[in-house]
């Protein structure tokens, strides 16, 4: 294929209700899709949808949105033209000479990989080889301002029948939040926890405490250059200690799987460069024995669409954070929005991401629209 025309669509959507984390509370989430049009080898022009999931800080990785859309529009897009006849299997070689910036690279891939496969009429559940037709569906809390909220609104999203609650915590927010949740609903819950990076190996004896609520993972406690002492806490405490931040590639995969940092690791296409990225982490870990699960952040319908197929794949052994649009959205940009029914998520059968952009909810939340000129 070869590119014919790309443009940014900056979006900003409200959020229901404001998500805080260690790092930042978010009410609003800014975005910005990347919509390509290539032309294949037989004459046809096929449109293609990617979604950069960069944050409008960078607070939870080196990368953040303003920088990221720059980086498309000024180099990653070049080299495609420069490249000529392009594939989305050959988009990660051609983006080689940009160092990081992986959420930009995973959107540019996205855009390549939804037009080629809605060329061939195909889903991308099964170019990846999914062996599911429908993904558990798990919620990520964010942060509260008492126990008695946390327990408030996990309990809601039980009720909605959501399969796995994760709820964020950092110091000062943690074992009594945690206590309390397992005590009101019980052992069987799916139950884990995410610290974004809010702790130090000196709070070891801390997190200790949480061993004895039966949590499923602790997300990455510590900084996300702390392989070593990621491995270090893995040797103090019994709950599984879970990679975020830390993995954006399959190299940091394969050091923190051999150093001994992770048990389970969360694989976010965008942090990792993409989704054949992700496909990769996913193939190195079933191979160790290593968990994984599918990561969101906050995508609208196009990266739940494409999550959800991803969490296809049979090494996706726990619940990701594929929750409906509406744990975020009132209203999202795509024509039909991702349901969450029955503690699952469907995986789209359409071809490409099998999700249809609406262009008026586009309208409506765009702030800005980018022809980029090749
Ligand atoms: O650490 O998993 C995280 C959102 C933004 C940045 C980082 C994280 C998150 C989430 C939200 O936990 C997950 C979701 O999209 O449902
Ligand atoms: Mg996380």
């Amino acid at each position: 294929m070869k590119l014919l025309a790309a443009r940014l669509h900056h979006l900003e959507l409200p959020l229901v209700s404001p998500f805080t984390t260690s790092f930042m509370t978010q009410t609003h989430k800014r975005c910005f899709l990347v919509e390509m049009e290539l032309e294949t080898t037989d004459g046809t022009v096929v449109t293609g949808w990617g979604e950069n999931v960069a944050l409008d800080r960078p607070f939870y990785s080196p990368e953040h949105l303003d920088g990221s859309a720059e980086v498309v529009a000024r180099w990653l897009v070049p080299e495609l033209v420069a490249a000529g006849e392009i594939t989305a299997e050959t988009v990660h070689h051609h983006l080689r000479r940009v160092i990081g910036n992986p959420m930009a690279k995973a959107s540019v891939e996205m855009a390549v990989l939804d037009a080629q496969l809605r060329s061939e009429g195909k889903s991308f559940a099964s170019y990846l080889g999914a062996v599911s037709s429908a993904v558990p569906s798990g919620v990520s809390v964010g942060i509260q301002d008492s126990v008695a909220q946390t327990v408030r609104v996990v309990g809601g999203y039980i009720d909605e029948g959501y399969a796995r609650i994760k709820l964020k915590i950092q110091p000062g927010a943690d074992i009594e939040h945690v206590a309390a949740v397992r005590r009101e609903f019980g052992d069987e819950l799916l139950f884990q926890v995410d610290a974004n990076a809010a702790y130090t190996l000196v709070d070891a004896a801390h997190l200790r405490r949480l061993d004895e609520y039966g949590l499923l993972l602790i997300e990455q406690p510590l900084g996300e250059a702390d392989l070593r002492q990621h491995a270090e806490l893995a040797k103090q405490m019994s709950t599984p200690i879970c990679l975020d931040e830390s993995i954006d590639s399959a190299e940091t995969a394969a050091d923190a799987i051999s150093l001994g940092s992770a048990a389970v690791i969360n694989i976010k296409p965008g942090r990792v460069g993409g989704y054949l990225e992700a496909r990769r982490i996913h193939d190195i870990a079933r191979a160790h024995g290593i968990a994984v699960w599918c990561g969101g952040m906050l995508e609208t319908g196009i990266g739940r669409a494409a999550n959800a197929a991803l969490a296809a794949l049979p090494g996706f052994t726990l619940p990701g954070d594929i929750s409906g649009s509406d744990r975020f959205y009132a209203l999202d940009i795509t024509t039909e929005p991702i349901r969450m029914h029955d503690g699952v998520v469907d995986v789209p059968a359409g071809p490409g991401f099998g999700i249809e952009v609406d262009p008026d909810r586009v309208a409506e939340f765009r702030t800005a629209l980018v022809e980029i000129q090749l």
